[in-house]
């Protein structure tokens, strides 16, 4: 392992394979054996995709969005023993409120899972006249609670940092509109509550980098290294046919995340195997979590492929954070109006 190091957990069992020959250098590689899921994977389920796991109990839980075979999206919870093979629950996740009643949003969809001390959030985007962000937390797995709302619509891809910061809970987010939003910036936010949210901060904005010339928005929980806050996110281009999106990496300060101290003008990861470009939606890699291990470096990114697959990468540490470092270019949109 190299000089750059995760601050974090060992993960003994963290899916795995080396990389294998250096395609022109990219940091990151596939899984040879993806897509992991593949279509009609639970009754009543057409697809899932765009799903975040973490490790828990020695093995592996998730939670991801499954498109119902009404064509709405929901969240189920997975669990598997390799974070590759996953046994998914029949029944979509019993939200319930903080009185103890069934909470079930009308759509469900895009979870994110991370761990704050000793509580483990689910952030996805929902419906509150609009598309907006949900949340629930749970100790266990079996009791999902409900919070409140952390922003007003429209929003998504909203991200918890997976520690606080100065003592305040921190969530990245993509303000847009309920559409096929054609525009979008990442924000921060601070709260100490998880109720109330404030001191929003601009991080970073769409680029003159034509794969993420349209939009962007958070994808992976920031992963703590020791130069900061690594970003996995995905970047929008558009084009006469639609949209592709790809993923990108930047690394955030770690005492301020909204400074951006890298940026990679390159996307780490774009669709070019069959599963990410041939499905529901074609032409997308969208990532929503890693398992990452402190002793190894090693990176385990998870992306939803062509809104019909989950796909499986790979990088390093060192490698990532180093290619990152070496093709950053950090513009104007990443810094804060009126502030240089
Ligand atoms: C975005 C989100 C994602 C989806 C992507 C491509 O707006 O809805 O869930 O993967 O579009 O369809």
């Amino acid at each position: 392992m190299g000089d750059i190091k995760i601050i974090g957990n060992i993960v003994e069992k963290i899916p795995w394979e080396e990389k294998k020959g250096g395609k022109y250098g990219s940091p990151v590689w596939r899984y040879s054996n993806n897509p992991i899921i593949g279509r009609n994977p639970v009754k009543g389920v057409a697809r899932i995709f765009n799903s975040a796991v973490i490790p828990y109990g020695g093995e592996f839980i998730g939670v991801f969005r499954g498109e119902q075979t009404n064509g709405i999206p929901y969240i189920y919870l997975g669990r598997s023993e390799d974070g590759i093979t996953w046994n998914f629950d029949e029944n979509r996740i019993p939200f319930e409120d903080e009185e103890g009643n069934p909470f079930m949003p009308l759509y469900a969809y895009d979870p994110r899972l991370v761990k704050v001390e000793d509580i483990y959030y689910i952030i996805w985007c929902q419906d509150f006249y609009g598309a907006a962000i949900g949340m629930a937390k749970t100790k266990d797995f079996k009791k999902f609670i409900r919070i409140e709302n952390p922003f007003l619509p429209f929003n998504r891809n909203a991200v918890l940092f997976p520690r606080k910061i100065n003592g305040n809970f921190l969530m990245l987010s993509r303000p847009s509109d309920s559409g096929h939003t054609p525009f979008g910036d990442i924000f921060v936010s601070e709260s100490k509550d998880m109720v109330y949210w404030g001191k929003h901060r601009h991080v970073m904005g769409k680029s003159s980098n034509w794969w993420e010339s349209l939009k962007i928005g958070g994808g992976a929980a920031p992963i703590e290294t020791t130069e900061g806050w690594l970003l996995l996110y995905h970047g929008v281009s558009s084009t006469c046919n639609g949209y592709v999106y790809s993923i990108g990496g930047a690394i955030l300060d770690m005492d301020n995340p909204s400074i951006i101290k890298y940026r990679c003008e390159n996307f780490l990861l774009t669709p070019e195997e069959w599963y990410e470009e041939r499905g529901f939606v074609p032409n997308v890699t969208f990532p929503c979590a890693t398992i990452h291990d402190a002793a190894t470096g090693r990176i385990a990114i998870y992306y939803g492929a062509a809104d019909s697959y989950v796909g499986l990468a790979f990088s390093k540490v060192d490698e990532l954070v180093g290619y990152i470092k070496d093709n950053s270019k950090v513009s104007e949109s990443d810094t804060e109006i009126g502030k240089r």
